[in-house]
C-alpha cells in the first residue's frame, strides 16, 4: 500500500447496517473523486518522502490539519487544491482531520501510518456519530455541541456486524505470527480497546508514552490519538475485540453493534 497522492474531500451519505439501516449525511477523505463512506487510510514505509495533495470537492470551505496542526492545508475553497510536503516523517500515526469540529462530526477524519511492514497489518479507525446532528449541520441548523450523546460507533466507518467483512479490520493470522494493529481515535470520546483471548504489546502511543511496552488486554485511546499494537497469538481460536465502554458496542440503541471486530487465529 502507498499513501494516496491525492485525497479528495467528498460529500455523501453514510449507511450503517445495524438492525435496520441508519443513513445520514457524511463527509469523507477518499482516494478518488467518488464518495465512499470509508475514509481512506494507509501505511507507508519509513524513509519515504511524503507529499500529499488534498482537493476539496465539497460545497463549503475546509481547512485540513495533519498531525494535530503541525501541518495544514490552509483554507480550501470549494474546488481548490493544496499540496503539502512532509519530507521524511518519524515512525508513528498521523491524524488528518478538518480544523472544525462540526465537520469532524460529519466524518471528515482519517490518518496515515509510517511504520515498517509486517506480513499481517490491520487498521482500526475509531469514530462516533450523533446521527441526528449530521443533517442539521449540513442544513446550517445550530446544534448544542455540549449535549453529545452519540448513537453510532464505528470502526473504519462501519459498525458491527458490517465491519466483519472488512479485511483491513478483521484480524486473521496464525499462532506465533507477529500481527500489527494500527489504531486511530478520530472521535470525541476515549475508547478502551478490550481483547478477548490475548494480550497485546503497545509498540507506540502518541497520547501516552507510558503505554509503550505495556502488555495488556485493555488499552484506552484518547480522542485524536493513535497507537500501534503487536499481537503474537499463543493459542488458536476466534475471539472478539470490543470497546470496553459498552455504549460503544450499541447502534441506534441496539446491541450488539458498534465497535466490535473478530480475530480468527489458526494453528
Ligand atoms: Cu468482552
Amino acid at each position: 500500500m502507498q499513501w494516496a497522492d491525492t485525497l479528495f474531500i467528498n460529500p455523501g451519505m453514510i449507511a450503517l447496517d445495524t438492525m435496520g439501516q441508519a443513513v445520514f449525511p457524511y463527509l469523507a477523505f477518499n482516494a478518488t473523486a467518488q464518495f465512499d463512506q470509508h475514509n481512506y487510510f494507509s501505511r507507508v514505509e519509513p524513509g519515504t518522502s511524503l507529499q500529499l495533495t488534498i482537493m476539496n470537492l465539497d460545497s463549503i470551505a475546509h481547512n485540513i490539519l495533519i498531525d494535530e496542526g503541525m501541518f495544514s492545508t490552509g483554507v480550501l475553497l470549494p474546488g481548490q487544491t493544496s499540496t503539502i510536503d512532509f519530507g521524511v516523517l518519524p515512525n508513528g500515526i498521523y491524524g488528518v482531520r478538518d480544523s472544525l469540529e462540526l465537520n469532524r462530526f460529519l466524518g471528515l477524519s482519517t490518518f496515515f501510518v509510517v511504520w515498517p511492514e509486517s506480513k499481517e497489518c490491520f487498521y482500526w479507525h475509531l469514530n462516533e456519530h450523533q446521527s441526528d446532528w449530521n443533517a442539521d449541520i449540513r442544513n446550517g441548523v445550530t446544534i448544542d455541541t455540549e449535549e453529545y450523546t452519540p448513537d453510532y460507533f464505528s470502526i473504519n466507518d462501519r459498525v458491527h456486524p458490517q465491519i466483519m467483512s472488512d479485511t483491513l479490520a478483521s484480524v486473521t493470522g496464525k499462532v506465533n505470527d507477529s500481527i500489527l494493529i494500527f489504531v486511530q481515535n478520530s472521535g470525541r470520546m476515549a475508547h478502551s480497546i478490550h481483547f478477548h483471548g490475548y494480550h497485546v504489546e503497545v509498540l507506540y502511543s502518541n497520547g501516552n508514552a507510558l503505554d509503550i511496552g505495556r502488555e495488556k488486554d485493555t488499552i484506552p485511546v484518547k480522542p485524536g490519538k493513535g497507537q500501534v499494537y503487536l499481537l503474537v497469538p499463543f493459542q488458536p481460536g476466534i475471539f472478539p475485540v470490543h470497546d470496553h465502554n459498552l455504549i460503544s458496542t450499541t447502534g441506534g440503541g441496539n446491541f450488539p453493534s458498534g465497535m466490535m471486530v473478530m480475530m480468527n487465529i489458526g494453528l
